[in-house]
């Protein structure tokens, strides 16, 4: 096995990480939020449910999951045969913490009768716990699936929740949980960014507020604003309200257009934790595997493919 030289030289590095990828027969994947220098290195970028499909799907043995938590225990609880490496433990989703299982088993003591969606951004103890998953991709379309006679409890993001009970007309028990980058875009952050950039065209992902979201010309996840940028004619010019790490794949995608964030400050602190050295050292020390345990994973499943079937 190739040792890890810590030369300081990226262009170095970026070798190193292919050669080592091939000696353990890995697959890089990343999330649209990742720095870019780890975006360009993957194999695939994309959203989780996008991610952990192509993991599921993936000749290779190894999947270095360049995300957060729920991310990888995602293409875990998808893909057991693998081997599935979160390159930093620490990289948690406040969001995710919101809600445990403990909590949302209160929850159905208290309305026997409700569906339990959970969103993707939720730890693999609750996903066990619910009757079906979302993304923000299919949110609305998961709300409306649901029988009309029986309540539902959206588990994790209050915002987005909110958004898919009122574009698919339904009544939805809210989780009070929130993602704090997407949660503190305000209306004067939009009002400043459209000044300062005339003649754009805004979206922003359902997690944002609702009074936020009523001033978008889109509201869309990571791979409905990447569909939404191809759409518009060459010369658009877009305000980005979700993570900055999309912008680069935006731009990359799109260099006929060009893409501005809603403010510099939407950035989610441990998207961006994971670094080159990090997927290097996951790697060479085959660090860090996520362990489930087999009855949750199985549970879990069971959610994720109620929300495959639709
Ligand atoms: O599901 C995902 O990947 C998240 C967290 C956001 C998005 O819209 O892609």
């Amino acid at each position: 096995m190739t040792s890890y030289q810590k030369t300081g030289n990226a262009d170095e590095l970026i070798r190193q990480i292919g050669e080592l990828k091939q000696e353990r027969d890995a697959l890089i994947l990343a999330h649209n939020y990742q720095r870019p220098e780890v975006q360009d290195i993957a194999d695939h970028t994309g959203d989780s449910l996008e991610l952990s499909r192509i993991a599921a799907r993936a000749r290779e043995a190894v999947i270095v999951f360049c995300g957060v938590q729920f991310m990888a225990e995602t293409a875990a609880i998808l893909c057991p045969e693998k081997t599935v490496l979160l390159p930093v433990r620490e990289a948690g989703c406040p969001l995710a913490d919101t809600a445990t299982a403990g909590q949302v088993r209160q929850m159905r003591e208290q309305y026997p009768d409700a569906v339990v969606v959970a969103y993707v951004n939720t730890s693999a103890e609750v996903k066990a716990e619910s009757d079906i998953c979302c993304t923000s991709a299919n949110a609305v379309e998961i709300v409306r699936s649901v029988n009309a006679g029986r309540p539902i409890i959206f588990v994790s993001d209050r915002n987005l929740g909110h958004y898919a009970a009122h574009m698919a007309r339904r009544r939805v028990i809210l989780w009070d949980g929130a993602c704090p980058t997407h949660a503190g875009l305000s209306v004067a952050d939009i009002r400043q960014a459209k000044k300062d950039h005339p003649k754009t065209k805004v979206m922003a992902h359902p997690e944002c507020r609702p009074e936020v979201l009523e001033l978008m010309d889109r509201v869309a996840g990571t791979a409905g604003m990447l569909a939404y940028a191809v759409e518009e004619v060459p010369g658009t010019a877009f305000i980005v309200g979700t993570d900055i790490g999309l912008i680069h794949r935006l731009q990359k995608e799109n260099p006929d257009k060009v893409f501005y964030p809603a403010t510099d400050y939407l950035v989610c602190p441990t998207m961006k934790l994971t670094t080159l050295e990090d997927v290097m050292r996951s790697l060479e020390n085959m660090e860090h595997v996520v362990k489930l345990e087999e009855s949750i994973r199985v549970k879990a499943r069971s959610a994720l493919d109620a929300m495959l079937a639709v």
